[in-house]
């Protein structure tokens, strides 16, 4: 392991981290002295002592390049183990992960565990919570999860999560009264690598300033310039709801021309986790001549409601159960704004598969709000006025593409403060009319207005969204935006735990 003594002490407005090296020495902007947790120290295995540390699993991961069948088309991508989406981890809640992480890739990498309230060291942040794994090197990952629920990880670095690097965390409750019969976990994700570019290419693009005009309102329709995509307008997100051209929208790593097919029994209750791990795609989902009944968000249970259809953003999960109808079923996921769609069968029955293009009328349905969700009694934050209250401005617009937060981007090496024992409310203020699905590292917040519990939550045009949080994970915390070119773009910051 990395060893780090060093105290990171804010001087002058720079804080010098750990690996990173770069302590800018701005005289500007003083601020009084702060000192932030180590993400290796004391502090932070006394939290995860108190997780009671269970049994470890051992799995082993190999991020390869390679050729990648996703149905018929057959492409060069990056992936753990050759496969997407990558093997399951599955354990149990208390257990510890002990995964062995390979870099056969041609550049540094990191596995960030998404939604996992988890060892801050162990995090995958570079720079932040461990230095990047060299290409040919080995890492190791070990941390307890303390929380059951659908979870997922991905590399924390460049825009490689938008290769085939992802892959779901499940973890499992042994006491959970398991109403259903059957299993399935589905994974969405926008797909361009090996098609029509690579994720560099994109952001190379994006980030050049070229070719994007302001459309917003512009009712122009949807055209797509290169990796660029514009007029994605959403009754739901509004009138940007993506900006990145994508030639196929994955289920469970298939194309829609030949999709994943999942057979069952009429009348069974099947669980579905959604996970999507889209780089710049919000997905509404239906399965045709089904209502779902949404159980869980981010992992963690809410009280039951219906609905025809979910929008879910990058990021996010929701679960689902379904007790299924006798026939050939499409499981449809409507990439937001962008008149395209992703699909998996459910069979139950004898019967024609619909066409590949089919859009069941449940997208049009009723689709869920956050509004309707409660929190499950058993996970809701107990009532209480927030002690620090932190404002963070989603700031940068298309035309630059200089995404940020409270106008700096990349703001890694100034920790916003927090305290250990603080109930904090962090404000994402959203004056722009892009939303941003907004993802914070390490605790799962309560949505201030219903007390729902996520990770990773839209913040709509023109939003203000508030979420609080117990700080009982002492560490330092990302939270950024889960588009992934926003995220790169600059749309990220720092919480620190103060010493
Ligand atoms: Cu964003």
């Amino acid at each position: 392991m990395h060893a780090l003594t060093r105290r990171s002490v804010l001087r002058g407005g720079a804080v010098a981290l750990p690996f990173a090296g770069l302590a800018a020495c701005s005289a500007e902007d003083e601020q009084p002295t702060q000192s932030f947790v180590e993400t290796d120290s004391e502090r932070v295995a006394a939290a995860e002592e108190a997780r009671s540390p269970g049994a470890i699993r051992e799995f082993q991961l190999n991020a390869v390049e390679s050729e990648v069948d996703l149905g018929g088309l057959i492409v060069p991508t990056w992936s753990y183990g050759g496969r997407v989406p990558g093997e399951p981890i599955r354990l149990t809640k208390g257990e510890q992960v002990k995964a062995v992480l390979t870099n056969d890739l041609p550049e540094e990498t990191t596995i960030h565990w998404h939604g996992v309230q988890l060892r801050c060291d162990a995090d995958g942040v570079p720079d932040v919570t461990q230095p990047a794994i060299a290409p040919g090197e080995a890492y190791t990952y070990q941390f307890t999860v303390p929380d059951p629920g659908t979870y997922w990880f991905h590399p924390h670095v460049g825009v490689q999560l938008d290769r085939g690097l992802y892959a779901p965390l499940i973890v499992e409750d042994p006491d959970e009264a398991a109403d259903w019969d059957l299993e399935w976990t589905v994974v969405l994700d926008d797909w361009m690598d090996g098609v029509t570019g690579t994720p560099g290419d994109v952001l190379d693009q994006l980030t050049s300033g070229m070719g994007m005009m302001d459309h917003g309102g512009m009712d122009m329709g949807l055209m797509a310039d290169g990796h660029m995509l514009m007029g994605a307008s959403s009754d739901i997100l509004g009138p940007d709801a993506g900006d990145v051209f994508y030639p196929h929208h994955l289920v469970n790593g298939r194309i829609a021309a030949d999709p994943e097919v999942f057979e069952a029994e009429p009348g069974a209750r099947v669980r579905i986790r959604f996970i999507n791990a889209g780089g710049d795609t919000a997905y509404r989902i239906a399965l045709a001549g089904h209502r779902m009944t949404v159980t869980h968000t981010d992992g963690f249970p809410c009280v039951p409601v219906e609905a025809d259809a979910i929008l879910v953003g990058m990021g996010e999960r929701y679960d689902v159960v379904v007790t299924l109808e006798d026939g050939v079923f499409a499981l449809v996921a409507e990439a937001e704004g962008k008149q395209a769609r992703g699909r998996a069968l459910l069979r139950t029955g004898s019967g024609e598969a619909p066409a590949a293009d089919f859009a069941p009328d449940e997208l049009t349905g009723h689709v869920l709000a956050y509004e309707e969700l409660e929190p499950a009694e058993e996970v809701a934050l107990e009532g209480r006025e927030p002690d620090r209250v932190i404002d963070l401005e989603l700031t940068g617009g298309m035309e630059d593409f200089d995404w940020s937060i409270n106008g700096k981007p990349h703001d890694l090496d100034n920790p916003y403060a927090i305290e250990e024992g603080e109930r904090v409310r962090l404000r994402f203020v959203n004056g722009e009319d892009m939303w941003h699905p907004m993802h914070l590292h390490g605790h799962t917040f309560a949505l201030a207005d219903s007390g729902l519990r996520k990770d990773t939550a839209i913040v709509l045009p023109g939003q203000t969204l508030e979420v609080d949080f117990d700080a009982v994970n002492p560490g330092r915390w990302m939270v950024h935006c889960h588009n992934l070119y926003h995220g790169e773009a600059g749309m990220m910051a720092v919480l620190g735990y103060l010493m």
